[in-house]
Order: C-alpha cells, then sequence, then structure tokens
C-alpha cells in the first residue's frame, strides 16, 4: 500500500508527480547538454547553468496554471522550461540563430516565450521585478484573475528596485508572488559578507508581504509554500513572497565547476550535491512504487533522443540577417 502524500493545497495526482520528475530530469539534462557542447565555441553568449536548482524551478511554476505569466533573471533556462517554454528556440537562441525565441539577438539570458507565459527574461539584477509587477497591474486592470510569479536571486534583493517594486505591489494589493532562490552566493560573494542575516524572509516583514521559506531542494514543499502565494494572489489577498534555500553545482557563468577556486567552504558543494533534488525525488517516489529503473530508462531515452534533435536543428539554422539588425529596436 502507499504512504498518504504530504498534506499540500493542490495535492498532485501521482502521474502529476511523476511529471514533476520527468521535468527536473529534463531542466538537468538540457544543461549538461550545454556544459557539454559549450566549449565547441558554437554558442558564443554567457551561460549561467541552474544545475542544482531544478526543483526551485519546477515546484514554483508548477503552482501556477498556463496563463499566469513568469520573468526571469540571468540564470533562466529551468524557469523558462518549467513554465513550458520551447525548447527548439531556447536552443537556437544559444546559438544566435533567427529560429531562436529572441530572434537569436538576446542569447541564454534573454529567453522569451509569451506564448507559454516567459514574459521576459532579463540580466540585469533585479531589474525584471518591476516589469513583473507591471504585468501584475495588468492583470488587475483588466479584472483577470491571473498571477505573475517573478523570480529573483538573493542578491536581487540587495537591489533598490526590488524594494520600490514590492512596495508598489503591496500598496496596490498586486497578484505577484516574488520568489527568490537564494544560492548563497552573488557571483564569488557570500551572502553573510554582504547582509546582516541569511533570513531573507526578513525582507517580506518590511515590505508587508506575507513570507514563506522553503528547502529548495525538495520539490513538493517548494511546490507547497508556492501554491499557498499563488493561490492567496489570485483571490485578491496581494502580493507574497517565497524564499527558497538552494545551490548552484558549477560556476557562475560557464560550464565549469570552479570549487577549486576557493571562495566556497570546503566541502560545502558535497554537502549539497548529497541533497541532489532529482536524486531525493527520485528516491521518493521510488519508495511509494511510483517510480522504477524501466521508467527512469525509457525517460532517458526519449529525453535525449529530444535534445539531441533540438540541437542539430539549432545548429543547422541560419544565423539572424544583419540587414534586420535595426529592426524590433525600442528607445
Ligand atoms: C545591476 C547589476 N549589477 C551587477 C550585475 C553583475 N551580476 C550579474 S549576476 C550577479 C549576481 C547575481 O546574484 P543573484 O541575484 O543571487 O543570482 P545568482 O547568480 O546567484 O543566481 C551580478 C552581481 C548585473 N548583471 N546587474
Amino acid at each position: 500500500m502507499h504512504e498518504a502524500l504530504p498534506q499540500h493545497p493542490a495535492r498532485l495526482s501521482h502521474d502529476g508527480l511523476r511529471g514533476v520528475y520527468r521535468q527536473m530530469r529534463r531542466i538537468r539534462l538540457v544543461e549538461e547538454a550545454i556544459a557539454g557542447r559549450y566549449g565547441e565555441q558554437e554558442m558564443r553568449c554567457p551561460v549561467h547553468l541552474s544545475i542544482g536548482q531544478e526543483a526551485s524551478a519546477v515546484g514554483a511554476c508548477r503552482a501556477l496554471q498556463a496563463d499566469d505569466k513568469i520573468v526571469s533573471t540571468h540564470r533562466c533556462h529551468g524557469h523558462y522550461l518549467a513554465k513550458g517554454g520551447d525548447l527548439g528556440a531556447m536552443l537556437a537562441e544559444l546559438y544566435g540563430k533567427v529560429t531562436g525565441c529572441c530572434g537569436g539577438r538576446g542569447g541564454s539570458m534573454h529567453l522569451f516565450d509569451d506564448a507559454a507565459g516567459v514574459l521576459a527574461s532579463v540580466p540585469i539584477v533585479a531589474s525584471s521585478i518591476p516589469i513583473g509587477v507591471g504585468v501584475a497591474l495588468a492583470f488587475r486592470q483588466r479584472a483577470q484573475r491571473r498571477v505573475c510569479m517573478a523570480f529573483l536571486g538573493d542578491a536581487a534583493l540587495e537591489e533598490g528596485v526590488a524594494h520600490e517594486a514590492a512596495n508598489f505591489a503591496t500598496a496596490h494589493r498586486l497578484p505577484i508572488v516574488f520568489f527568490v532562490e537564494n544560492n548563497l552566493y552573488s557571483v564569488y560573494t557570500r551572502i553573510d559578507d554582504r547582509q546582516p542575516s541569511g533570513q531573507l524572509t526578513r525582507f517580506g516583514a518590511a515590505h508587508g508581504l506575507p513570507a514563506r521559506r522553503a528547502d529548495g531542494n525538495d520539490v513538493l514543499e517548494v511546490y507547497r509554500r508556492s501554491t499557498e502565494a499563488v493561490e492567496r494572489a489570485r483571490s485578491g489577498g496581494g502580493p507574497g513572497l517565497v524564499c527558497v534555500d538552494t545551490y548552484r553545482w558549477l560556476e557562475h557563468c560557464g560550464p565549469q565547476c570552479d570549487d577549486q577556486l576557493g571562495y566556497r567552504p570546503q566541502g560545502e558543494l558535497a554537502r549539497w550535491k548529497a541533497q541532489c533534488p532529482i536524486q531525493r525525488f527520485k528516491a521518493w517516489l521510488e519508495r511509494r512504487e511510483l517510480w522504477d529503473a524501466a521508467l527512469e530508462c525509457e525517460l532517458l531515452l526519449k529525453l535525449k533522443r529530444e535534445i539531441e534533435t533540438a540541437f542539430t536543428a539549432a545548429q543547422r539554422a541560419p544565423f539572424p540577417n544583419p540587414a534586420h539588425a535595426r529592426t524590433k529596436v525600442y528607445a
């Protein structure tokens, strides 16, 4: 007999639980494939991989509906894929091709797929937050029961615009959820060297935002906390804050591991790897007989084929026509 699933506001079916696992596995495989090919020098944009942070992207986006929107940051691959962004368009964008989701103009840090609800990804730290607040304001003005989720890193909370955006959102009770992925570092600088206390939920107290903290490597806990905040915002309860603790395994920007640089305490990476969100959730599913080696094998084959096909199409696609460089320029 299966154990009862944990209590949460919107229960996931067994298929839903397996879907959550498949999504995390897919994001990991896509990013591993990017890391593996980056050295070929054909993707000529910086890449900020989110390997290790898959549970926060998937848990958060599962709490959203298809017509809800997200805004994201420089580390946007996981958010884009978790919200349903098109993989082929994403990879073509990394290769600078005309079939990319930004026509090859943006690269890895500018993933947009409005049809999937990925309104914008912006690499200027914290600058997507007011865009997200604007989206929530538009939802309110149109009397739509939709929610915007703004993904941000721990360092974004140190930008003035994050405070202005939170203040405006609270004052107008806008349907936005600020979702903070605390991976402890702003490039090489640890959070204890930047802030008096690692408790990021204080940001909520300062702005009257109900704040929830979650283990960012536990996908169901992230999902539960996100669902509470999203449903509250959807039903007119105003904005909320979800802060999750997680960890990036690789360097800030690029495909390598940079642990040898010594800016992270010895053993920290290994401790977080032992908390791999994908392995943890797989073990959880296996204990409940919802997953097994045959399903894993079938999934890996399918994903590898899908990813291979998307890479091949991206590499074969043409570059944008330089004559069109001035179109779609706004000032
Ligand atoms: C306004 C601004 N200042 C500095 C930078 C350079 N920069 C790029 S990413 C980054 C750190 C971001 O850390 P965090 O928001 O915690 O996200 P993480 O990279 O950890 O996912 C910095 C300082 C920038 N892009 N924008």
